[in-house]
């Protein structure tokens, strides 16, 4: 069953309620004033469920708006969500102020279709509406409404002359609208917010998108709070769930009516952020003033309303008639996503001036220039495109799949297919949850590759550079950073020995001195065999100071030329070696060595046996038993 959202608009008095009466059966004016009064002042709601020439169920949701100019921005709360829209003009009267501004409203909400009904068609002569139908097409030429594509029906809700012609009017266009999506991410922007008796608290809305079910946790914005649903209604009656372009209420669990209130928005949770800042594309109308940088001005989106100060890009206003790139600075934060419509109306007096479309509500610290072009990527509108751009707009830090979806409101699958082509082609590279544009990823890599060969020039004593402080020293996201020091690896251009990135076949590169004093180390111990030198010993004997012969002497144990077997006893690789060879040989005589053998065989005094034989044993050469050492 298809749902959809359709809205009253006009100037007051011409038959909004009555029409919505007329066709549901439903008051739309609920509140006691406007009953007493005859006029509306809040938004009110109704539904009708009508059936296809297809035999599917079409299931319309009413919001009745009031037509009074002081009213302009309560109307603004209930036309955030509907798909399309009752324009009523009423035949005896014309087109009227609030007629206009409505109408434009709809425009700029980009509201794509609706039928014009010239209401009270009982009130004039035949051909009285005769000339009212002329001047009412003529208003509408060349607009969303253009006669020539949507339909002007007279009808009179007192007589019901027109409500069926109105009501196939009505099918026809709700089965052209585009169905809001139901699998993308819930946005209930709120209107109403009461207590019902035995329930608490219950907030009413137009589902924007996605669904809501029983017992979901929400959050709600700005207030960061987190709501349970403890039961749905759709149009009156109970529902497991709301789907997109459904009116709905909520019994929640966890907020108190005190704390919410019309223009916050229910979401999921951990999903979003409320903003106080948007980049948006926005059109003057006509017949606006103009719009001077840092105006201020009242800014409308969904059910949330704040005053927000215009900076303009790359001009100083904008005229009439005008589009622009802006940034608007909201006085109250609200959860806004690209794509979103808004309204701007003049700070004073209060009048519609225009709006526009949400383009970025992410804002990133970057050149205006940068941003500018950015912007009309995402004005442009493709989805690849745009996805890419916010990739790109990262750098080095990259983007995760959880800020791509708080970025633009879409569910991991739609942004997932829409990077396709993006990563069959190599521009994007995914790793794991992070999506990195390849430009920043190949100015990472040359930059890791830069900073490791200006270590090892400042460094020529030490292997490499720590993997952290190579980490340490880049802003990128720490998942880039692994995978691109993997990349490096595998492409030859960065090694790795353990914790130590170095450059390929770079090893320590030494001055002369030091050279010499590295032999000099390496053949006293090479010389001795197993009557070693103590190492204090050598390292006076050399030319180099002493630091620098303790690196030295650190990077022959590094690189297994010298062994510590003790804290005192060093020893040439090679002398080991032959120690091993030794006792393989004594072995085909007797499996057992004790320490006197183990001198006799070696010529080492006890000072030296011992703690080679504790090595030998560590190595699992020989195996101590008693005080013998069997050989392994
Ligand atoms: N004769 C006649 N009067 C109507 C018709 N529709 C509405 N009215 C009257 O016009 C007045 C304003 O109607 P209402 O629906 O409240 O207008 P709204 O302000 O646009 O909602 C009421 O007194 C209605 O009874 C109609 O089709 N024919
Ligand atoms: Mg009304």
């Amino acid at each position: 069953m298809k749902s959809i959202i359709v809205g009253t608009a006009g100037h007051i008095d011409h038959g909004k309620t009555a029409l919505v009466k007329a066709l549901t059966g439903i008051d739309a004016d609920r509140l006691e004033e406007e009953k007493r009064r005859g006029i509306t002042i809040d938004i009110g709601f109704a539904h009708l469920e009508l059936p296809a020439p297809t035999g599917e169920k079409l299931r319309l949701g009413f919001v009745d708006v009031p037509g009074h100019e002081r009213f302009v921005r309560n109307m603004l709360a209930g036309v955030g969500g509907i798909d399309l829209v009752l324009l009523v003009i009423a035949a005896d009267e014309g087109v009227k102020p609030q007629t206009r501004e409505h109408f434009d409203i709809c425009h700029l909400l980009s509201i794509r279709r609706g039928i014009t009904v010239l209401t009270k068609s009982d009130a004039v002569d035949p051909e009285t509406l005769d000339v009212v139908r002329l001047e009412v097409e003529d208003f509408l030429r060349g607009s969303f409404l253009d006669p020539a594509q949507a339909p002007v029906v007279a009808v009179s809700s007192l007589t019901g002359t027109g409500l069926d012609e109105l009501k196939r009017a009505l099918v026809q266009a709700a089965l052209e609208v585009t169905p809001r999506e139901s699998n993308a991410l819930a946005r209930l922007p709120i209107d109403r917010v009461f207590t019902m008796k035995g329930f608490g608290t219950v907030v009413t809305g137009t589902l924007v998108s996605g669904t809501i079910r029983k017992e979901e946790e929400l959050e709600v914005f700005p207030l960061g709070r987190r709501v349970r649903v403890r039961g749905a209604q759709v149009h009156g009656h109970s529902a497991d769930k709301a789907v997109a372009g459904q009116r709905t209420a909520l019994n929640l669990a966890g907020a108190s009516t005190e704390e919410l209130g019309r223009g916050m928005t229910l979401a999921p949770p951990n999903t979003f952020r409320a903003t106080d800042r948007i980049h948006v594309s926005l059109a003057l109308l006509p017949s606006a003033k103009p719009l001077k940088e840092r105006a201020r001005v009242h800014l409308h989106a969904f059910t949330s309303e704040t005053v927000a100060e215009v900076r303009l890009f790359d001009k100083k206003q904008v005229s009439p008639g005008e589009t622009a790139l802006a940034e608007l600075r909201m006085d109250d934060p609200a959860l806004l996503l690209p794509g979103d419509r808004f309204i701007m109306r003049q700070f004073s007096p209060v009048v519609t001036i225009g709006g526009g479309v949400v383009l970025d509500a992410a804002l990133m610290p970057k050149l205006k220039e940068t941003v500018q072009r950015f912007l009309e990527v995402l004005d442009k509108g493709n989805p690849e495109a745009v996805v890419e751009a916010r990739i790109a707009r990262r750098g080095i830090a990259g983007l995760t799949l959880a800020q791509a979806i708080a970025e633009t409101g879409w569910t991991k699958e739609s942004i997932e297919s829409r990077l396709v082509e993006a990563i069959l082609g190599k521009r994007v590279l995914r790793f794991g949850g992070l999506l990195a544009h390849r430009p920043a990823v190949e100015t990472l890599k040359a930059a890791m590759v830069r900073l490791v060969d200006e270590f090892h020039q400042k460094n020529p004593l030490v292997p490499g550079m720590g993997r952290s402080a190579l980490e340490e020293s880049s802003n990128a996201s720490p998942v880039l950073l692994a995978a691109v020091l993997d990349l490096l690896v595998k492409e030859k251009r960065l090694a790795l020995s353990g914790e130590v990135v170095h450059l390929p076949g770079r090893g320590v590169v030494m001055k002369d001195d030091e050279a010499e004093s590295k032999k000099t180390i390496e053949d006293a111990f090479a010389s001795a065999g197993l009557q070693v030198p103590a190492l204090y010993q050598v390292i006076a004997g050399l030319k180099v100071d002493k630091v620098r012969a303790q690196k030295i002497v650190t990077l022959l144990l590094r690189d297994k030329l010298l062994v510590k077997i003790s804290d005192e006893l060093v020893f040439h690789h090679t002398a080991l070696a032959s120690l091993r060879n030794k006792l393989a040989a004594y072995k085909t005589k007797s499996a057992k060595i004790d320490v006197a053998q183990f001198k006799d065989m070696t010529g080492v005094s006890r000072k030296y046996a011992i703690p080679l034989l504790e090595y030998l044993d560590r190595e699992r050469v020989t195996k101590r038993v008693g005080d013998a050492r069997e050989i392994l």
